[in-house]
């Protein structure tokens, strides 16, 4: 049977892969982007044969808004298989340069966004007794980096958040994830995707392939997490 999927923050970077990966393996899309790039994407993706995507533009972090698109895509598609939590934002700033604003700012995004979308989607995945979240997260929701206060607690955050919530929906058949990757050559902090300096970090597709496998995998199976960096990245294990 066609499995369906709801990809945030679709219109450019990982969650636009994910996107045009979860289509390749035949899934119907919901896709979500805060702004009007959403609309391009799908698009995109109906130019390439995959007639069954909606796009919703709207902000993550409005339950509102969220909550009338699980139901549209319920609508539409009966059912939702999968949801994958991408959307993010996020900056580098010392603690001392951090506006509250900012700090709010991407806690809405990272943290209340991914809170009001799978708690949207939790009820009608119980009821059907099967359902798979997938988080992307980050590797700095594992160790800490500099200059990263604000953003780096937002991924400690949803790890956490991703944790608990897997445990409390096991016995109904739904499997909770995050996928962690290190530098990923996107849109991200106000940078160009494609740029010399970035040649050598992880493509989108390096992680729209994560959520394929982990999306993809038997029933029985939950991959609790996927850590993914590129070889350049010198982290702490
Ligand atoms: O970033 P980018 P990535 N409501 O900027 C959307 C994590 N990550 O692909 O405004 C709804 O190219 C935005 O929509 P639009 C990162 O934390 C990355 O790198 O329309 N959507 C766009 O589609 C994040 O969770 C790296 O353009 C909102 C998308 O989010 C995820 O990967 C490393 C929104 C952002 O695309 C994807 O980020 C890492 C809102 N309020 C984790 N605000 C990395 N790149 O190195 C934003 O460890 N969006």
């Amino acid at each position: 049977k066609t499995q369906t999927a709801i990809v945030t923050g679709a219109s450019r970077g990982i969650g636009k892969s994910i996107a045009f990966k979860l289509a390749e393996q035949g899934m119907k899309l919901a896709i979500i982007g805060h702004s009007d790039e959403i609309h391009r994407t799908a698009e995109e993706l109906r130019n390439k044969g995959y007639d069954h995507v909606i796009a919703f533009q709207l902000d993550i972090a409005e339950e509102n808004q969220v909550n009338a698109m699980i139901q549209d895509t319920i609508q539409a598609y009966s059912t939702i298989d999968l949801l994958v939590n991408n959307a993010g934002v996020g900056f580098f700033k010392k603690v001392e340069e951090t506006s509250l604003e900012e700090w709010k700012q991407v806690f809405d995004v990272n943290v209340q966004g991914v809170f009001v979308a799978s708690k949207a989607v939790v009820p009608h995945m119980k009821n059907r007794n099967s359902g798979t979240i997938i988080t992307i997260s980050s590797d700095v929701g594992r160790y800490t980096i500099p200059n990263g206060a604000a953003y780096t607690a937002t991924k400690y955050a949803v790890q956490g958040f991703s944790g608990s919530l897997a445990q409390e929906v096991r016995e109904h058949g739904i499997r909770v994830g995050t996928i962690n990757p290190g530098m990923v050559d996107t849109y991200f902090n106000n940078s160009e995707q494609g740029t010399a300096d970035k040649e050598e970090w992880l493509k989108v597709d390096d992680i729209a392939n994560a959520v394929v496998y982990m999306a993809s995998a038997p029933k029985h199976m939950l991959i609790d997490e996927i850590v993914i960096h590129p070889l350049v990245q010198n982290y702490p294990i």
